[in-house]
């Protein structure tokens, strides 16, 4: 496995392959395969582009020779910042094959967090559009190559400026290596890295190989019964696990069904596609399901060919769970995942009841749950504690993390998810809350530890403890609390200063508390539970 990787133990690694949960094979293959199998057949639709399989099998070919031809190959770390268009797919699965590895950036991505990523992976290039939501990312790319000096190149989808155009990348002349000499990457080793949406100040980075991806998106395409009927819509980030894998485009794509990819999430655009693509299958937060609630209202189009909306991402509450079925038409599945690994969903044959009410089971046998107390000792039965979990597609360490791997993980390998959950009598997983410093807005993590960082740079702030406010709609906010060094900051202030900073806009905070002190535990920590009683944030 690549260095600064940990793999799973030896005889683990045997046990999935014997049980044929790892199947040897690579991403780069699989797209081969599902070509030959599914040929002339829309494997995806993105603007005005629809791509047979073969053509896009082709177009992933010309990719491989540009990307080689350029000096892009095995082990190479790369950074992808792509919307949702079908460069990204196609780039994807060119980089599989060659065994280059794409760090999946979200595209609200700013200084901070890239120049992290760049840096923390040693990129060799940075795949960007030339505009998206109004930006231009291509000052942020010079500022970003200005900085890192492993950084080569820019790749620009759209107007390259003074980077490289993609259109280069497929253009590639006769003289580059032919896609066989390539030396195949090993389905053992890593295929790609996934962001964490974790605690830590700075986003960690999360292996994924072959095989363990492979797993995934074959178990949940069986579980959601996929075939060539499928119709997916992409409306979360594709860079997201859920968008990609959950089974998302690549489970769609091994079933020869289409993707199809959503700009953005209002109900006006996605039901306009839902309509004209027949889509049978999307996955979304709880806030973009409220969106389409509403919508459901106004937007008058047909909906009726779809089959089911899956939503994860943050708890869905049940009230909500039981509107989607009469107001969508179609089936709920919760989806309660972790770019980590582990994933639950509800299936099929669930009565209406658990549906709305569970956030799903283990998608795999080999998924091994612990729900522990806070000395890490079992919980009886039924009561909450926080959920630890190990198997055949959840990570062993992250990258580069040595420090942060050791109290990430207990003594057994298990990855402690700072999710505070209950299991039923079915085994069904509950989720109750979280004992980790993360606000979930709208689905999007945001680390409290990361926004008090860079709070507390400010000249005026002497302390900054961030706390989720409760949202109607998007779940939770940031708040952050400040005692002040002198003429107390505006909240207009400090987001500037973030926003200066190149922090991505959804950690923001929302609201500002100013306080003389703040609350400590017996510890000396901030007590947290305490600030948001006395901030009147706290729900209960
Ligand atoms: C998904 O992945 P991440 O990595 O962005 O976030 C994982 C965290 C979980 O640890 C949990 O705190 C929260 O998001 N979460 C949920 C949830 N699904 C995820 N909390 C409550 N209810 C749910 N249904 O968010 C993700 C990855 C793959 C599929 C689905 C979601």
């Amino acid at each position: 496995m690549l260095e600064g990787c940990v793999d799973w133990p030896q005889e683990t690694a045997k046990k999935y392959q014997k049980l044929g949960f790892w199947q040897g094979r690579t991403l780069g293959d699989e797209l081969r395969l599902w070509a030959d199998r599914y040929g002339d057949r829309v494997a995806l639709v993105g603007g005005e582009r629809r791509l047979t399989y073969r053509e896009l099998d082709a177009w992933v070919d010309r990719l491989v020779r540009g990307l080689l031809a350029r000096g892009i190959g095995q082990g190479d770390r790369v950074v992808v910042q792509l919307p949702n268009v079908v460069e990204f797919v196609a780039l994807s699965f060119a980089l599989y094959r060659v065994g280059a590895l794409p760090v999946h950036a979200l595209p609200a991505h700013r200084g901070s967090e890239i120049s992290h990523m760049c840096e923390h992976a040693e990129a060799v290039a940075y795949f960007i559009p030339d505009r998206f939501h109004g930006f231009d990312h291509r000052p942020l790319a010079g500022e970003v190559r200005d900085k890192v000096p492993s950084l080569r190149e820019v790749f620009v989808v759209g107007e390259p400026g003074p980077f490289t155009s993609f259109d280069v990348l497929s253009e590639a002349s006769g003289e580059a290596p032919a896609t066989e000499d390539v030396d195949a990457p090993d389905s053992g080793d890593v295929a790609f890295f996934l962001l964490s949406g974790g605690t830590t100040a700075l986003p960690k980075l999360i292996p994924r190989t072959h095989d363990d991806y492979l797993y995934q998106t074959r178990t949940t395409a069986e579980i959601c019964s996929l075939d060539q009927e499928c119709v997916y819509l992409a409306v979360l980030p594709l860079p997201f696990n859920f968008t990609w894998g959950c089974p998302g485009v690549v489970g769609v794509l091994s079933a020869g069904g289409t993707v199809v990819l959503a700009s953005g999430t209002g109900p006006e655009e996605c039901f306009e596609l839902i309509e004209r693509e027949g889509v049978t299958l999307t996955s979304v937060v709880p806030t973009v399901a409220h969106l389409w609630l509403d919508g459901a209202e106004w937007v008058e189009r047909d909906l009726s060919s779809l089959r089911t909306v899956q939503i994860g991402s943050a708890k869905l509450h049940p009230e909500v769970a039981r509107r989607i079925e009469p107001t969508l038409g179609c089936r709920l599945q919760q989806v309660f995942g972790m770019a980590e690994g582990l994933l639950c969903m509800t299936r099929d044959d669930d009565d209406p009841e658990t549906v709305t009410t569970v956030q799903g089971r283990p998608i795999s046998p080999e998924d091994e749950l612990r729900v522990v107390d806070p000395e890490g000792l079992p919980v009886p039965p039924g009561t909450p504690g926080e959920l630890l979990t190990r198997g055949p597609y959840t990570l062993r360490g992250y990258y580069r993390a040595d420090g942060h791997n050791a109290t990430a993980f207990d003594a057994d390998g298990f990855y402690r998810t700072g999710d505070l959950v209950r299991l039923t009598d079915r085994g069904d997983v509950v989720v109750e809350g979280r004992v980790k410093d993360v606000i979930i807005r709208g689905g999007d993590k945001v680390s409290a530890t990361e926004v008090e960082q860079h709070v507390g740079a400010h000249e005026r702030v002497q302390q900054a403890a961030v706390v989720p406010v409760p949202d109607p709609v998007l779940g939770e906010r940031v708040c952050v609390c400040v005692i002040p060094a002198g003429e107390p900051p505006t909240l207009a202030e400090l987001k500037a200063f973030l926003n200066a900073r190149g922090v991505a806009a959804f950690k923001l905070p929302e609201r500002l508390v100013l306080l003389d002190t703040f609350p400590l535990t017996g510890l000396g920590k901030v007590d947290k539970k305490q600030l948001r009683t006395l901030t009147g944030t706290s729900e209960g």
